[in-house]
């Protein structure tokens, strides 16, 4: 799958905007057109869109519909409708025709419509969007029967996460079109940093060759079985990096006797990304992480995309000096990478398998992780931005039925992309049974906060020791990728407690200060970039509170003292 555009042989536009809404209250009778509710926004969640708590919670089915028109000159063509994500499970119907389903949010999904689709009446449109999780899906949820300490038990809703699990068609709905006879399929643009670029593609339909053109090099590949793959150099090539974000196209032209049935335009960048002994090396020199674990959520979209929310939080990234995040706990928005990719920021893209927990783990757990997994690397792997695969988050990973399936994980990635490293997110700290199969140990540490509460030097302590400890385990690089304080704005103690902003800034500046001491460590990124919904529970105030701006995107105290101090390299 590609990203739609629009081309001189594509076609495209967007089906978002006011759709119908209803709740399946009784089996049946949706598919072929409903009396709606309410009107819901596409792109959105739709929890938070209305004011009664049952439409909050509502996690079995609801239905979206809309109509639209094709325009005449689009007959002929062969029509797609694209889905960026739906939350968790999407299943849709097109003038009462059941075109299939998807499983896990997150990730895209298209079907060819060309025999469905109506020209000369209007199209109904209906999707069946259901956000129940289970031990065979990715997320696990429902899993409280026998809760596992300190997994946010007896929340409401209850989940093994705690960020709110917001649903609806939180991406945009597309329709592109392309020619019947031959059409780019799927493309990966693979770099060395010497400028040489290998490119190979998959066809739909039929052609006779592809022709390449980038920066001034035109080369031509044949079509066999529809395939081709085909190199070439970029002379003096300037290279992708950190808010450096040097970017180069490649135009793919599809021929046949003659004629171009295909357009299409891969971005890319030039850079390359290694872990060598205790350094992580981009374009051959160590980067050190520095940023946040992030989640998709603003107050009243909850996770549905909005360019202005993300053209924020970059801006706001670039003012503190950060150069860095990570997906967590789910794969963001193409959209949202693309721009990464334009503004030079640096992704860990990570898989929507958070708090897996073995003791519930079927095998369909493992193929829907192996499954969403693929197609999120299928999805983000041209992008320069991502420089990392995380395939998981916090799994009970100290228990040995996790090796195998790790391994798994792993081997997968790996035969799928072999330019970038891979990490798994661990909590089990020394006691993680699957470092082994991968490049950087990622871990979450909360030092003075749920343990060692208010007690900063004692906390300071500990994360050493745990960190000395995991390193005479693994010997490979450690990120920290989560540490923090639950900080509520505005709240001041002196001398520095528990949800006061001075605490916050004192307990970060002193873990960042012991993980600058130990050279292994290799990335600092707090939790959280910005305060979050979550499910209710007496731990969380209010949503979590850990960021370090506000939820409306304010600093706190923390912010400035960062600011300063992401200012200078890590590395001279
Ligand atoms: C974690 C999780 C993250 C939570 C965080 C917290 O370890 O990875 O999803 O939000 O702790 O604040 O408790």
């Amino acid at each position: 799958m590609i990203y739609p555009k629009r081309t001189r042989t594509r076609d495209l536009f967007e089906l978002n905007g006011i759709w119908d809404f209803a709740r399946e209250l009784q089996p049946g009778g949706f598919a072929d057109g409903f009396v709606p509710e309410k009107q819901v926004a596409v792109p959105s969640s739709f929890n938070d869109l209305f004011t009664e708590e049952e439409f909050r919670m509502w996690h079995k089915g609801v239905w979206y519909q809309r109509r639209f028109d094709m325009p005449k000159m689009l007959k002929g063509e062969r029509i797609v409708l694209r889905f960026n994500s739906v939350s968790y499970r999407g299943e849709v119907f097109l003038n009462g025709t059941r075109l299939g389903d998807h499983e896990t949010g997150y990730t895209p999904f298209e079907f060819d419509i060309t025999d469905v689709v109506g020209f000369d009446k209007e199209n109904l449109l209906c999707v069946r969007v259901e956000n129940l999780l289970s031990t065979d899906t990715v997320p696990m949820g429902n899993l409280n029967n026998k809760p596992e300490p300190g997994q946010f038990a007896g929340q409401y809703p209850d989940t093994p996460f705690d960020f709110f699990p917001y649903s609806g068609i939180q991406r945009p709905v597309m329709v592109y079109t392309t020619s019947k006879k031959g059409w780019l399929e799927s493309v990966v643009v693979a770099t060395s940093n010497d400028g040489t670029v290998n490119v190979s593609g998959k066809i739909g339909g039929g052609a006779e060759k592809a022709v390449l053109s980038c920066d001034g090099v035109r080369v031509e590949a044949l079509v066999v079985d529809g395939a081709f793959a085909t190199s070439f150099k970029i002379e003096g090539a300037r290279l992708w990096d950190v808010w450096e974000p040097n970017l180069y196209h490649v135009a793919i032209q599809l021929v046949a006797g003659g004629e171009l049935l295909d357009e299409y335009t891969q971005r890319f960048g030039v850079r390359e990304v290694k872990v060598e002994g205790n350094r992580i090396l981009l374009n051959g020199k160590p980067v050190y992480f520095q940023g946040f674990g992030r989640h998709e959520d603003f107050p009243i979209i909850g996770k549905g995309l909005n360019h202005s929310v993300n053209i924020r939080d970059h801006e706001l990234l670039k003012w503190i000096n950060a150069n860095s995040y990570r997906t967590t706990h789910y794969p963001y928005s193409e959209e949202l990478i693309q721009l990464c990719d334009e503004q030079g920021i640096l992704i860990i893209s990570e898989a929507p398998a958070v708090s897996i927990n073995f003791e519930f783990v079927t095998e369909r757990t493992l193929a829907a992780h192996l499954k969403v997994l693929a197609e999120l690397v299928e999805r983000d792997r041209n992008y320069p931005s991502v420089v990392m695969w995380s395939v998981a988050n916090e799994a009970t990973t100290n228990r040995p039925e996790s090796i195998p399936y790790f391994k798994a994980l792993s081997e997968l990635v790996r035969a799928m992309d072999s330019t970038r490293p891979v990490t798994m997110i661990t909590c089990k700290a020394e006691h993680d049974l699957v470092m082994e199969f991968f490049d950087v140990v990622g871990v979450n540490l909360y030092p003075g906060w749920y343990h060692l509460p208010g007690q900063v030097e004692e906390a300071k302590k500990d994360l050493r020791h745990t960190l000395e400890k995991m390193y005479a385990k693994f010997q490979k690089p450690i990120m920290v990728t989560e540490f923090g304080a639950d900080t509520i704005a505005g709240l001041h103690a002196l001398p520095a407690e528990q949800w006061s902003e001075e605490y916050q800034t004192e307990l970060i500046l002193g873990m960042i200060e012991v993980m600058r001491d130990l050279d292994y460590v290799v990335g600092e990124h707090i939790w959280n970039f910005a305060d979050f919904r979550t499910a209710q529970n007496f731990v969380r105030v209010g949503g979590n509170k850990k960021g370090a701006f506000t939820r409306d995107r304010q600093p706190k105290m923390v912010c400035h003292f960062l600011k300063k101090l992401w200012a200078q390299p890590r590395y001279p």
